[in-house]
């Protein structure tokens, strides 16, 4: 039997907005799939041949031939992944599907595929196989609850690799700490994705994904800020990757892209920590905005004790020599007018040279999008649009199109003064764009 993997495309913020490529001198980060695919690659049994295709790189077309075909997504690709869906079915090809989307709206995604599968897919995807080769595909796959990550493969990232492109060579890869999260802050899909527990991915399969990437020349992106949590033995498995990464040969910032965080969270790491973290090679924060009540509050109403914290978390990543690269996003109910210019003045006051401005989505199936729904916000169901670049819903204090204007204006007012940036590597102007 063959299998072939699709990675469904969808608009980045300079393709929902090309005129933001003449204003902003950075180069815009493609960056490769998620780690779905590569991860159900490596507990596929060895009869079964797989292929893979990235969507983004070349339109998918019924020319692939497959017994089976596989697609992965989250929202933004939800549209083009049903269109594909709904192609393979004209077509008369089985085709199913897993991911954020179909996980978290599972009565969506039916209509367009043979088979869903929700949640976590390793457990689930041997035994879909094995219908599907019998051709006893079942509407409907759930993750298994008991499923242990004890046994977790790491993912086949040589699939995506191989398949790269002069357009497309991520020169990072997401590297997993742990899945699942049992706190419900109210834009995040994981909780729902991978259940409300946090479930730690065992050390030596980080290891081995971070050699993997060694290998093929490729650093690890580090994106879970649940590593930072002190319960559930977090903290400890982090400090010990560490360790591992520390004898990692390769120089600073050749190991690791970036490790993903909430920027005020960063003041409440001792040094001892932070300290541990540079030296093991990493060299660059990737400092989320707009999520915490800390920045929410400093942005959004312009509280000085909260810009002083938002300020200094800034200054701390300085300190441990490591770069801070922020992504502040707008939109939240608690934003007035004010919040764009408050951002700039952020910018200017903490020396940011670098960053991205994304639009706050109430992604489908978590708090935001199940509170915005009863409220009557949501104004606009089309997947693509879910990509932090559009307004998809009615902001509490002001108008739809004030918000995406003030949004277009912030990555226009913030990087007028920075033109030079074009002049650097095109690793340290790259950007979430
Ligand atoms: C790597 C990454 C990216 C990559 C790749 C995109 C992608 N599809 O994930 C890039 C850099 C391109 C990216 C971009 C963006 N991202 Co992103 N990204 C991630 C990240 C950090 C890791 C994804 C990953 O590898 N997960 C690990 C794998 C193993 O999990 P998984 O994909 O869920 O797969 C499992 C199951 O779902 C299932 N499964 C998956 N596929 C399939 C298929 C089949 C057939 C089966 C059986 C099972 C199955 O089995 C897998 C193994 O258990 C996630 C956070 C996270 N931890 O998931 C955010 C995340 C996916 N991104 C998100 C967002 C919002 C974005 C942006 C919009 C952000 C922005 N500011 O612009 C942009 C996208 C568009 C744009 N305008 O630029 C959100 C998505 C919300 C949503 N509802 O879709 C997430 C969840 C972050 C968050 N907490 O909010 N991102
Ligand atoms: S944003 Fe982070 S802390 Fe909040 S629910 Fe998601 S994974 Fe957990």
């Amino acid at each position: 039997m063959k299998v072939q993997f699709v990675y469904p495309r969808f608009e980045r913020h300079a393709q929902s907005h090309p005129e933001l490529t003449e204003a902003v001198p950075c180069d815009e980060y493609l960056g490769g799939p998620s780690l779905g695919m590569a991860s159900l690659a490596a507990v596929t049994p060895p009869q079964v041949e797989v292929a893979f295709h990235d969507d983004r790189l070349k339109p998918f077309s019924l020319a692939l031939e497959a017994d089976l075909y596989a697609l992965s997504f989250f929202t933004p690709a939800a549209t083009r992944a049903m269109q594909i869906g709904d192609m393979l079915r004209a077509a008369g090809k089985k085709v199913v599907a897993g991911g954020i989307f179909p996980s978290m709206m599972p009565h969506v995604a039916k209509e367009h595929f043979d088979s869903i599968v929700v949640g976590e897919g390793e457990a689930v995807w041997p035994r879909l196989l094995a219908d599907a080769a019998r051709g006893e595909l079942k509407p409907r796959y759930d993750a298994d609850p008991d499923y242990d990550l004890a046994n977790l493969p790491p993912p086949k990232i040589d699939m995506y690799v191989d398949a790269e492109d002069p357009a497309l060579h991520p020169d990072d890869y997401p590297l997993q700490t742990s899945r699942g999260c049992p706190l419900s802050c109210d834009a995040c899909v994981l909780p729902g994705v991978m259940r409300n527990k946090l479930r730690l991915i065992p050390e030596q399969t980080m290891l081995t994904a971070l050699a993997d990437l060694a290998r093929r020349g490729k650093r690890a992106a580090l994106t879970e800020d649940t590593s930072f949590f002190f319960f559930s033995g977090a903290r400890r498995h982090f400090r010990s990757f560490l360790e591992g990464l520390k004898r990692d040969p390769r120089p600073r910032g050749e190991k690791v892209s970036y490790i993903g965080i909430s920027m005020p969270m960063i003041l409440s790491l001792d040094p001892k920590l932070l300290r541990e973290i540079s030296e093991a090679g990493v060299n660059r924060f990737y400092l989320v905005c707009g999520f915490d009540p800390i920045t929410r509050k400093a942005f959004g109403t312009g509280d000085p004790d909260s810009m002083r914290k938002a300020v200094a978390s800034i200054e701390r990543c300085h300190e441990f020599d490591i770069e801070p690269y922020t992504s502040l996003l707008v939109g939240n109910d608690t934003d007035d007018e004010g919040v764009f210019d408050r951002m700039l003045e952020f910018g200017r006051k903490a020396g940011v040279d670098k960053t991205e401005f994304a639009i706050f989505t109430p992604y489908p199936g978590t708090p935001a999008w199940h509170q915005m729904q009863e409220q009557g916000r949501i104004i606009d169901t089309t997947w693509s649009h879910y990509n932090d670049a559009n307004v998809v819903f009615r902001p509490k204090q002001m108008t739809p199109d004030r918000l995406l204007q003030g949004y277009l204006d912030l990555w226009r007012e913030f990087y007028k003064d920075k033109m030079h940036l074009q002049s650097l590597d095109h690793r340290d102007r790259t950007i979430q764009f």
